[in-house]
């Protein structure tokens, strides 16, 4: 095997950044790219992370403080070529979930002057907006709970604005915040989260941050697969026992817009793709890599199938995700000249089928009442619009909707975490009798499905077809078949 090491090589570093979400995604994506920046400025320049976890993990954050607050990212290229990395870019690490010790030193550090940047990875449920239409749902208990308590919140938008409210209150500049997660528009459908829920607490205070807080949007792509004890053995056997550490594959990618008034790290000599329009960007990803993600996982974990790299090397499930690519995803993108949209399907193809990565397709699969509107649903609408076939996609809805029955085609039991599982399993119960109605109900969950969609029988129908296909049998029968059934 072929293992190069790059350890940390600098001192003392100022914070400057603060970022929520202290996750695996964080800790092999935006860490590594201001390891590199630290490096190379040898640690001056102040852009240090203090990494918060809000929800969870109360270990992970012990973990990193009795290691120094120093772990390591194992990047895989392939079985025989692994990167090792020591990262010291997090400088700080503080517990701020449901009773967390930390909140109100996280809201401390975020009022700091010398803090310029907030980064997000909370997931799409984190920011508590409405999937299909993106406006707060303030009837969220936790929602409810920061507005009950704005000076203790548990949500990230939650700390965004009482970090915000102290800065103004103190004549402290605001800072930029910037959304790390897989959503279109992720930095307007921050703000709007941030200024739905400043709006209830003091107008004053939404109208400043409307005037004086910059939201850009961000592209981010690695897959970061939750680490499991066969990842902590290999990472023994190369000599590292590190309980923060993460295994990812090789690529990485970080599109940024570039705009921030408080300044920012020079990251475009890291690595970083600073641009003025993010959105194509983010549409290409959204759609094609994670759309192909949502498609093999609900696909695979119905038919027994654990890993991406296993789904992938099914040729009925890569000739799926190849067709889904070129016929669905690609005519919805209108892309800066010079991309290789073809060449990026290969390329993604490649990435799933790295096989030194043990990424579950139940991983994929979870929270998908928050993904499928910007990996499927937008695209379909403008497939549909512009008078073309959606047949994977309505595979791909139709494999959901069984997937969220709790339980794979063979008979096998899985866990449904979603944050409308209760609604999903109320949906199964009441229909079980009847294919129809369990479609139609679940095409007709307004949070999820625009009305364009769940009203339009070139979408309806397809998907019921494929219900009953998937439900009489099975997955590979389906794929055969996937013509006759879309007419
Ligand atoms: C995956 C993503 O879990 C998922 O839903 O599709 O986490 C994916 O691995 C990343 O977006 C890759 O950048």
């Amino acid at each position: 095997m072929a293992l190069d090491t790059v350890p940390s090589n600098y001192g003392q570093v100022d914070i400057g950044i603060v970022h929520l979400g202290l996750g695996a995604f964080h800790r092999a994506h935006q860490a590594v790219y201001l390891e590199r920046h630290l490096a190379r400025h040898g640690g001056s320049g102040g852009w240090g992370i203090c990494s918060a976890n809000i929800r969870s993990n109360w270990r992970l954050v012990e973990q990193l403080r009795a290691q120094g607050q120093r772990y390591h990212v194992a990047e895989y290229a392939d079985r025989e070529h692994v990167t090792l990395r020591e990262i010291a870019a997090i400088r700080e690490t503080l517990y701020a979930g449901e009773d967390g010790p930390d909140r109100e030193a996280l809201l401390v550090r975020m009022s700091d002057p010398k803090v310029r940047i907030v980064t997000l990875t909370v997931t799409e449920k984190g920011y508590y907006l409405n999937p299909a239409e993106g406006t707060l749902m303030t009837d969220d208990p936790a929602i409810a709970h920061d507005l009950d308590n704005p000076d203790s919140p548990c949500t990230a938008p939650g700390m965004l604005v009482e970090a915000l409210a102290r800065r103004h209150r103190a004549g402290i500049p605001p800072f930029t915040v910037l959304s790390c997660d897989n959503m279109p528009d992720n930095g307007k459908r921050t703000r709007q989260a941030v200024i739905d829920l400043a709006c209830q607490r003091d107008a004053v205070l939404a109208e400043w941050i409307a005037a004086n807080v910059a939201f850009p949007s961000s592209m981010v792509d690695r897959i970061v697969p939750a680490m499991t004890e066969q990842d902590f053995a290999r990472l023994a056997e190369l000599g590292i026992d590190d309980t923060a550490a993460v295994v990812c594959e090789a690529f990485s990618q970080w599109v940024v817009e570039d705009d921030f008034p408080q300044g920012r790290p020079d990251w475009e000599h890291d690595g970083v793709e600073m641009v003025s329009d993010v959105a194509p960007f983010e549409a290409m990803k959204l759609r094609m890599l994670n759309g192909s993600h949502s498609l093999l996982a609900y696909l695979g974990a119905l038919d027994g199938v654990e890993t991406v790299a296993d789904a992938v090397s099914r040729p009925d499930i890569a000739a799926l995700l190849t067709r889904y690519m070129q016929d669905e995803a690609i005519p919805t993108l209108s892309m800066p000249a010079g991309t290789d949209l073809t060449d990026y399907t290969e390329r993604l193809l490649a990435r799933f089928g790295n096989d030194s990565l043990r990424h579950r397709t139940h991983q994929i699969a979870m929270d998908g009442s928050q993904k499928l509107p910007q990996r499927w649903l937008n695209g379909a609408q403008s497939r549909l619009a512009a008078g073309g076939g959606i047949a994977c996609t309505a595979l791909g809805v139709a494999a959901w909707i069984r997937y969220t029955r709790g339980g794979d085609l063979h008979g096998q039991p899985h866990t449904v975490d979603d944050p409308m599982a209760e609604t999903f399993a109320e949906l199964h119960r009441r229909h079980a009798g009847s294919d129809d109605a369990l479609v139609a109900a679940f095409l007709g969950l307004e949070s999820i499905f625009p009305s364009t969609l769940a009203s339009d029988e070139r979408f309806t129908r397809p998907v019921l077809a494929a219900y009953r296909s998937l439900e009489a049998r099975g997955v590979a029968a389906t794929l055969d078949n996937l013509d006759s059934l879309a007419l």
